[in-house]
C-alpha cells in the first residue's frame, strides 16, 4: 500500500476583502458586491443545490462533456502532468480527469482553507497514488506556483464557467495570468457556458423552487453577520435576467421600499427599485472564446460542446 503525500501550501488569502470591498461596492452607482462573495458556508451549499436544478444545465452539461470526451481531453493535457485547478470546491469534476490522467500530480487552488482541505482528504482516499499539492489562494490574485516540477507537462482546468464573472477585460487578463503560472507550452482545459435562447438562460438562474433566489438573498445574511450589518431581506427582491448587448446573465437584488441600511458604520440607502447589482455571467459563442484567448495569447486547440449546444470545453495551449 501506498500512503498518498498531501502537501498543504497556506498562501492566506487576505481576510479583510469583505468588508472593503464590500464598502467600496455599496458607496457605488449603482451598488455592486462582487460574487465571490456568495460562497460562505450556507451559499456553497446553496450553490450545490443550484447545480442539480432541472433548469441549471451548466453542471450536469459540462460533466456530460468531460465522461464523453474525457480520454482525448487527457491526451492533450499529457500524462504524468501536473494538473492545477482554479478554484478546487468539492473537486468532483476532476475526478473524471484523475481516473483517465494517471500518474499525475494535482494542484488543486481554493480561497476556502477548509473546502480544500476536505476536498482533497477525500480525494487522497480514493487516490491513494496521487501526489497531491494543495494552494489555498485566489486565484484570480497574483501568485506563483509553489510547487513547480521542470521536468512535467503542466496543465489547468477551470470548469464551471467561472470564467463567465468576469467581464471580457478582465476574462483577458485572468486567461494571462494563468499563462503565465503555467509557462510555455502546457495546457489550459476551461468550461464556458454557450450563448442561447435567453428563455433558456432566464430559466437557469430564476429556478422554480426559488433555490437561486436564496443564494442570492444570502449575501445579505453573511453581511449582517460579518460586518455587523442590519439588512432586512424582506425588503430585497432576487432579479435575474439576460442582458443581450453585452451578452450576460445579470444578478440583482432590488429594493422593494425606501429604507436604510447599517453596514460596517456606515449608512446607505435605498430607493424603491434601486438594485445591488450581485453578479454578472457571461456567455460566449465558440468563435467569441477563441477570440478572447487568442488576445491573451492562448492557442485554441480544440473544443467539446453537447448536442444541444448548451455548454463549451475548450483546450488551449500556452
Ligand atoms: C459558478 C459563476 C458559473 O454564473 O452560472 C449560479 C454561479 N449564479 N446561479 C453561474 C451562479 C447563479 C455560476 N458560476
Amino acid at each position: 500500500m501506498s500512503e498518498p503525500t498531501i502537501h498543504f501550501y497556506d498562501l492566506h488569502p487576505p481576510l479583510t476583502d469583505l468588508k472593503a470591498e464590500v464598502l467600496t461596492g455599496l458607496s457605488g452607482q449603482p451598488k455592486t458586491i462582487p460574487p465571490k462573495f456568495f460562497y460562505d458556508e450556507y451559499g456553497s451549499q446553496l450553490f450545490a443545490q443550484i447545480t442539480e436544478l432541472p433548469e441549471y444545465y451548466l453542471t450536469r452539461t459540462e460533466i456530460a462533456i468531460l465522461q464523453e470526451h474525457g480520454e482525448e481531453m487527457v491526451s492533450l493535457l499529457g500524462n504524468e502532468c501536473l494538473l492545477v485547478e482554479l478554484g478546487s470546491g468539492s473537486s468532483q469534476k476532476i475526478r473524471l480527469l484523475l481516473d483517465a490522467l494517471q500518474p499525475a500530480v494535482y494542484m488543486p487552488i481554493d480561497i476556502s482553507k477548509k473546502h480544500l482541505w476536505q476536498s482533497v482528504q477525500m480525494l487522497a482516499i480514493d487516490y491513494p497514488d496521487l501526489e497531491i499539492h494543495a494552494v489555498c489562494t485566489d486565484y484570480s490574485g497574483q501568485f506563483h506556483l509553489p510547487y513547480h516540477p521542470d521536468n512535467k507537462p503542466k496543465a489547468a482546468f477551470f470548469p464551471g464557467s467561472s470564467i463567465g464573472n468576469f467581464d471580457p477585460p478582465h476574462a483577458q487578463e485572468l486567461l494571462q495570468q494563468v499563462a503565465q503560472l503555467l509557462g510555455s507550452d502546457s495546457t489550459l482545459l476551461i468550461g464556458v457556458d454557450l450563448k442561447k435562447d435567453p428563455q433558456r438562460l432566464n430559466a437557469a438562474y430564476n429556478d422554480a423552487t426559488g433555490v437561486t433566489a436564496a443564494f442570492n438573498l444570502n449575501l445579505l445574511t453573511r453581511i449582517n453577520r460579518e460586518l455587523n450589518a442590519n439588512f432586512e431581506l424582506s425588503r430585497f427582491e432576487h432579479q435575474a435576467f439576460y442582458n443581450e448587448k453585452p451578452g450576460r446573465m445579470e444578478m440583482h437584488l432590488v429594493s422593494n421600499t425606501p429604507h436604510e441600511v447599517k453596514v460596517g458604520g456606515q449608512t446607505f440607502e435605498f430607493v424603491t427599485g434601486e438594485n445591488i447589482h450581485t453578479e454578472n455571467s457571461y456567455k460566449y459563442t465558440v468563435a467569441q472564446f477563441q477570440n478572447l484567448a487568442n488576445a491573451a495569447g492562448l492557442q485554441p486547440e480544440q473544443v467539446w460542446i453537447d448536442p444541444a449546444e448548451l455548454f463549451s470545453v475548450h483546450c488551449l495551449r500556452v
